[in-house]
């Protein structure tokens, strides 16, 4: 099963290559996502780490003059139809050396510089010269990844305890996860906007899997009114109506502090200001975002101060961070073991990205239901993380049983494992790679 499953994972990986960047999906998304270029090249590292490094660098070559690096850069070769809302709606401010390609004014998590040190570690096994210019790689993408959380942990911190601010769904990863819904129910949802732009998801896609159009008027309102402040994040919690911390992004944010600090060792920088940052950013986590009544992680209102009602999988993502008091850790596998995510030993499934007995658990729609293997992915770090082997590795198993029987699809079905959403997808294929090396 195993040679299968690598040779399907890495057929996928080159079918969906387009000259100097993979897109996720030939028929969904078929320009550049910045975190998905993360998890595919933890994939890339095994069968094509040049492949993975010119990924990287292509999308850091899209990396703003303030630090932020776009959720989407966009492929000049794909008509602006292909995807909405294309470079035309966001219509975003031309730098330099950007010019050549636009992009998004939004962020996604910055999961690069985990991604970077995974390739990094990876090279020497394909010998002298593939180890030599992955230093060369580091070198140049280390000011780059410093200035991204630069960017993230100080213009972001709109909430001001030391925690990054999501401006719009979007940025989280995890469109419409339900962790969204209480702040979202607050922002204007202007249909007439759906008749004045066309989605092009629902063509490629099943209605009845995807975000609904009042969350997607919501979530084109929210980029007019970004990029109408010229993308400024100056007074966000006053001017923009979604500003929220998320649990997952923020653990990311905290674990690329702690992959700066292995890369500031190779590259001859300070690492103790990467190991100071994650400490700030995992003791904000623990202490903004967490309940002790239900003892759960859940994203926060910064306009409200109030926590989500919400249990969704990002709840689960601060196990990444060893920092974390361990009867926090010890709450995340309660909760992740319990009938609401099920681990593997009850359902034989990786876990679902809600909540299985919330009344609203949609197995069909994006992200309130269905297991995604990203997530599934930064759940097992977490628990080798805290030393949880045996979960981990059935965890593992789960994900391996899942995508080999059903195909590399973009999501699936947390009853069935049918697989749904779009096949061929590049990183549940590269995340294949990862789980079989
Ligand atoms: C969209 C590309 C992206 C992922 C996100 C996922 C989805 C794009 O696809 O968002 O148009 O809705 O939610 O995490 O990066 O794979």
């Amino acid at each position: 099963m195993s040679a299968d499953l690598w040779n399907s994972a890495a057929h996928v990986l080159e079918a969906n290559w387009s000259h100097d960047h993979m897109v996720p999906s030939r028929r969904l998304y078929p320009h550049q996502w910045s975190w998905d270029a993360a998890f595919i090249a933890i994939g890339l590292a095994y069968t094509n780490p040049t492949r993975a490094w010119r990924d990287l660098r292509s999308l850091f070559e899209a990396q703003w003059p303030d630090g932020r690096v776009p959720h989407i850069v966009f492929d000049p070769g794909t008509p602006e139809n292909d995807y909405f809302p294309g470079p035309t709606f966001w219509d975003v401010p031309a730098y330099g050396g950007r010019a050549a390609r636009g992009s998004t004014g939004l962020v996604q998590p910055p999961l690069h510089a985990v991604a970077a040190w995974e390739v990094y570690r990876r090279a020497a096994s394909h010998g002298t010269s593939c180890a030599r210019a992955a230093g060369d790689e580091l070198a140049w993408l280390y000011p780059r990844l410093v200035a991204q959380q630069e960017y993230l942990t100080g213009r972001r911190d709109a909430g001001g305890d030391g925690l990054a601010s999501i401006v719009h769904p979007w940025e989280s990863g995890l469109d419409n996860s339900p962790s969204w819904d209480a702040a979202m129910s607050a922002v204007p949802a202007d249909l007439t906007l759906l008749t004045r732009f066309q989605r092009r998801d629902i063509e490629n896609a099943d209605a009845a899997h995807r975000p609904t159009d009042v969350d997607y008027a919501r979530y084109l309102g929210l980029v007019l009114n970004y990029r109408d402040g010229s993308y400024a994040d100056t007074d966000l919690a006053w001017r923009h109506d979604f500003v929220v911390e998320c649990p997952s992004f923020n653990s990311i944010l905290a674990a690329a502090e702690l992959a700066l600090v292995q890369i500031a060792g190779v590259v001859g920088a300070d690492p103790e200001v990467h190991r100071a940052r994650a400490q700030k950013i995992t003791e904000a986590i623990s202490r903004h975002l967490y309940d002790p009544a239900t003892r759960t992680f859940r994203s926060r209102d910064v306009r409200t101060r109030t926590l989500s009602p919400a249990r969704c999988v990002n709840g689960l993502m601060p196990l990444l961070l060893p920092g974390l008091p361990t009867e926090q850790a010890e709450a995340i596998m309660a909760e992740a073991a319990s009938p609401r995510f099920g681990l593997p030993e009850q359902t034989g499934l990786p876990v679902p990205s809600y909540d299985r007995t919330a009344p609203d658990f949609d197995p069909l729609r994006y992200w309130r239901g269905p297991i995604w293997i990203n997530v599934n992915w930064l759940l097992r770090r977490g628990m080798l993380v805290h030393g949880y082997r045996g979960e981990a590795e059935d965890l593992r198993t789960a994900m391996v049983r899942l995508v080999h029987r059903s195909g590399h699809f973009e999501y699936f079905h947390p009853v069935t494992g049918e697989g749904i959403g779009a096949p061929a997808f590049s990183w549940t294929a590269a995340l294949s790679l990862d789980l079989l090396a």
